[in-house]
């Protein structure tokens, strides 16, 4: 299987299924001298892991990472970073089933006309057991972009099916299993997934990530833009079905006028672009949303064919999550903080030695 990497000058490989022993990644090219220590893993990969509320799949994994190289006495050796995380709690048996047909809406038909072969346990490789590695290597990322430049990528869910988030407040984000950002709200979304849970159907997601701090002048045009760098990579995670960089499709019904982020002195008067402009970061705040597509793995009965060729009625059991976008906003941060460490480089590598160059708007 090829495109298992990303990445030009950061680069991030994952490998291993969602009920194989392990899964993994190698991380070339990052900077030798950073701190960096198998705890520090932690924080990030509780967000997303499985198991955290009663509203995502019950699957409990430990994901404890083994450093197996590229870090000596504590710091990053500028060799390749191996990161192992082995799979605890599979249950096989859930997919005995799903092994002989297809699930409409999932990957299962689509990898087997591919490869005419694949690994139905959990997904396989295209189970959101994947996303672990993204962000553990994004551990990483987020730590060199945080010491080296100050950038912070923090995200959150913003709309959760029908329901958008009213009020907005980063200190709400991390107090609540749904990453939102009021508080106020919480109980109806309790509430909505309960009784979503119990008709064994699914829902989709919005999750917004805004990366503060990063300096103008990051991506490559024409064919490296940071944002067509984002979009590639947020698109890459499992169930994302759009991305939009700051207004992004809202702009279609905008005047010139009104989408243009006026320049003054002490600063832009507005964000419309995201932080970006033709390919390259503004110096404002990047701002990316994904849409994420309902679980296909739902207990509504669907129909499909299975591999003798006759029609079936597929029903999924296990350990589904009803909305996986309630766990993809720690994905899509390590998404963009990978996209924005490789540039980061690529950036040094051919523009380091322009510097600053007036005038900078703040
Ligand atoms: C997933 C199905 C479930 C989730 C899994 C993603 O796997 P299983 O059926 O083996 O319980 O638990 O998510 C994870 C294990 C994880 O770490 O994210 C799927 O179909 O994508």
């Amino acid at each position: 299987m090829s495109s298992n990497s990303f990445g030009k000058l950061f680069t991030v490989t994952t490998f291993g299924e969602s009920h194989g022993p392990a899964i993994g990644c190698v991380i070339d090219g990052c900077p030798p001298g950073l701190a960096i220590d198998a705890d520090e893993f932690r924080r990030d990969l509780d967000r997303r892991a499985t198991g955290k509320s009663r509203h995502t799949s019950q699957r409990r994994e430990a994901d404890e990472v083994e450093i197996l190289s590229g870090v000596y006495e504590g710091r990053t050796t500028g060799t390749p970073i191996a990161l192992l995380v082995r799979n605890t709690d599979q249950r096989s048996k859930d997919y005995g089933d799903i092994a002989s047909t297809f699930r409409p809406g999932h990957a299962d038909y689509t990898y087997w006309q591919k490869y005419g072969i694949r690994d139905p346990r959990g997904g396989g490789r295209s189970s959101a057991r994947e996303t672990t590695m993204r962000v553990a290597a994004a551990v990483i990322a987020k730590k060199w972009l945080a010491e080296r430049h100050g950038v912070r990528v923090r995200g959150y869910l913003a709309q959760l099916g029908d329901i958008a988030h009213e009020g907005f407040d980063w200190d709400a984000v991390e107090g609540n299993p749904f990453f939102w950002p009021d508080a106020a709200q919480v109980p109806a979304l309790e509430k909505a997934m309960d009784a979503l849970r119990k008709s064994g159907d699914s829902v989709g997601a919005r999750v917004t990530v805004v990366a503060d701090g990063v300096p103008p002048g990051w991506g490559e045009p024409i064919y490296g833009k940071l944002d067509g760098d984002l979009a590639g990579a947020l698109m890459s995670i499992n169930a994302v079905k759009g991305v939009e960089i700051g207004d992004g499709f809202a702009a279609v019904e905008q005047r010139g006028s009104q989408h243009r982020d006026e320049m003054c002195l002490d600063g832009f008067t507005s964000n419309h672009a995201g932080g970006i402009l033709g390919g390259i970061s503004t110096g404002q705040a990047v701002v990316a949303s994904i849409a994420l597509k309902p679980t296909s793995s739902i207990l509504i009965p669907g129909r499909s064919v299975n591999l003798a060729g006759e029609p079936v009625e597929v029903v999924t059991k296990g350990r589904h999550d009803p909305c996986v976008g309630i766990r993809a906003t720690p994905i899509a941060e390590a998404m963009v903080a990978l996209v924005l460490m490789d540039h980061a480089l690529r950036h040094r590598a051919q523009c380091g030695d322009v510097g600053d160059v007036a005038p900078r708007i703040p």
